[in-house]
């Protein structure tokens, strides 16, 4: 993907810039690039256009574009795909160009926006550009600000990005069906100025919310509440990306709740500023320090903070039941309950039946059963000193001295200073 993103790129300004272009070509539909990956693609600087820093989408990518005549046009594609959540489960979601959630665009302040909106699912969708400010014929309400894009056409969103700050794109068209198949992405405005609040790292994620059945692969579209998998980016922990920070880098983290509830998301060992809301950034001045901040529904925050000091670091929503992953949800609650007994007769019929709960959950997190296909662990991952016992909405912030500036690659679990572990207490 990164060499196709360069390639887009790239050949947008050299060809753009030497004039070859054919008027029939620029006529044309930009392309719309597809992945199938659900791995993370390094930022690209913009080689055309007003320059900005790059935002970086966990387990994602951001879309290329071209420009056409002060135009800068993206091409977006709404369609069935398939999500990796994290390895040992995929499902069968609706997305845009390959994947859910679909590219983020970014664009800068004052930019003119062209999206051209491809429709290649079996019904009707429309786009919202959520918290853009644009004239009401383009904010994709299906039947109150446009007609539905009906499967197989092709149709055109035109606007000025007037400012800067973290937005969203979801249908406004059979929304329940579509959002809770993953229809959605991120949509950032960079600053005209691109030193204004300028930082090292930009991370971006949105919220989403999946009930699948374990050992089936599409999501139930009428769950209203009881949702079994809560997801970053369409992908629970142990599959969620790690948030590789330099120690000292100042770090932005957007985060959209496109879910149907809200999710006070907590970070370990820092301090952190709400920068920047729904409505745009917040002045210093009026910013407070916090450790963890609630996102409601629909809402998008993004946080600051210097990264130190360096560690491995907790990053998760603190509903302890959005940190766990399908399994969980049809356990019967069996502490205190001594089972000896039943499984003993259990036993006769069922050979290896285990007795699961009775001393709290935590062997789940370590225990190897046989599960059904296509399914996760309810609590999974394995860390340096034994099971983290989570899942779902959980990652970890990862702070080295030595992470090269603009390197997110993975630096393994954090090497503790001789003393900084807690251990154990022994008499002698
Ligand atoms: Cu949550």
């Amino acid at each position: 993907m990164t060499t196709r993103r360069e390639f887009i790129y790239g050949a947008g300004a050299s060809i753009l810039g030497a004039g070859l272009v054919a008027r029939s070509a620029l006529a044309a539909l930009p392309e719309s690039p597809s992945t199938d990956l659900a791995t993370m693609q390094p930022p690209s600087e913009p080689s055309q256009g007003r320059h900005y820093h790059p935002v970086v989408t966990l387990n994602g990518w951001s879309l290329p574009w071209r420009m056409n005549n002060g135009w800068k046009e993206y091409h977006l594609t709404a369609e069935p795909v398939e999500r990796e959540f994290a390895p040992g489960m995929t499902a069968r979601l609706w997305g845009y160009n390959g994947q859910s959630p679909g590219p983020t665009i970014e664009c800068v302040e004052g930019d003119k926006v062209r999206i051209f909106v491809t429709n290649r699912l079996p019904e009707h969708t429309t786009i919202h550009w959520h918290g853009i400010l644009l004239p009401s014929g383009m904010d994709g309400v299906g039947g109150l600000t446009q007609p539905h894009i009906p499967p197989g056409k092709t149709y055109v969103y035109e606007f000025e990005a007037k400012h800067s700050g973290t937005f969203m794109y979801h249908p406004h068209a059979d929304e329940m069906v579509q959002m809770a198949m993953g229809m959605m992405g991120f949509f950032v405005v960079h600053p005209r100025d691109p030193e204004f609040m300028k930082v090292d790292r930009d991370f971006c994620f949105l919220m989403s919310a999946y009930d699948i059945e374990p050992g089936t692969m599409t999501p139930r579209v009428n769950t209203m509440l009881d949702f079994n998998l809560w997801t970053w980016n369409s992908r629970v922990f142990p599959g969620i990306d790690h948030l590789v920070c330099r120690e000292g880098d100042r770090v932005r983290v957007r985060m959209g709740n496109l879910t149907m509830t809200n999710h006070p998301i907590h970070v370990h060992g820092l301090t952190f500023e709400v920068a920047g809301t729904d409505g745009g950034w917040v002045r210093k001045e009026a910013r407070w320090p916090e450790v963890t901040v609630d996102i409601a529904i629909g809402q998008m925050r993004a946080i600051e903070f210097d990264a130190v000091p360096a560690g491995d670091w907790a990053m998760h929503c603190h509903k302890s039941h959005h940190t766990m992953n399908a399994m969980g949800h049809d356990v019967p609650n069996m502490i205190g309950v001594d089972q000896r007994p039943v499984a003993e007769s259990l036993r006769k019929l069922l050979p290896g039946y285990m007795v699961m709960g009775e001393r709290g959950m935590a062997d789940m997190g370590e225990m190897v059963m046989p599960l059904p296909e296509n399914t996760l662990p309810m609590m999974t991952g394995t860390g340096p000193f034994g099971p983290i016992e989570m899942g779902g909405m959980f990652t970890v912030l990862k702070i080295r001295k030595d992470q090269r500036p603009g390197d997110y690659t993975d630096p393994g679990w954090y090497n503790h200073p001789p003393g900084t572990v807690c251990f154990e207490y022994t008499s002698a």
